[in-house]
């Protein structure tokens, strides 16, 4: 009797937090995002709305047998990471602010506008 009040309880748990995943809009509240290089030498989200505290995690996936970095411009702040196939990096973005990075190898910067492996960071409050 007692086992079974638990998974009743455990039951209400898990529903409470499937309710949640459903109301949550579509910008990101996770305290943790992943942006992953593809196949295609792209972002697989080169955009990505985060609150403050949020911390990013770009991962190079081994099966990509690729070569990447993760380098910031704009001025506002500095990362410059090498990511051979398996390898990641990763930032906590405390402040609010607009973070763009590229990949050094697969993008070119012509008057500050990136074109290709580009992506951005928009750390705002709601
Ligand atoms: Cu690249």
């Amino acid at each position: 009797m007692k086992d079974m009040r638990t998974n009743v309880f455990r039951l209400g748990i898990v529903a409470a937090g499937t309710t949640l995943l459903l109301a949550a809009p579509a910008a990101s509240f996770a305290n943790h995002v992943v942006v992953k290089a593809t196949a295609r030498d792209t972002w697989n989200e080169s955009y990505n709305h985060v609150t403050p505290g949020t911390r990013v995690v770009w991962k190079n996936p081994a099966r990509l047998n690729s070569t990447h970095d993760v380098t910031a411009y704009g001025r506002n702040w500095d990362k410059q990471v090498t990511l051979r196939a398996g390898d990641s990096t990763a930032k906590r973005f405390r402040n609010t602010g607009t973070y763009k990075y590229r990949c050094r190898i697969h993008s070119q910067l012509n008057d500050g506008q990136c074109d290709g492996m580009c992506g951005v960071i928009h750390v705002d409050r709601y």
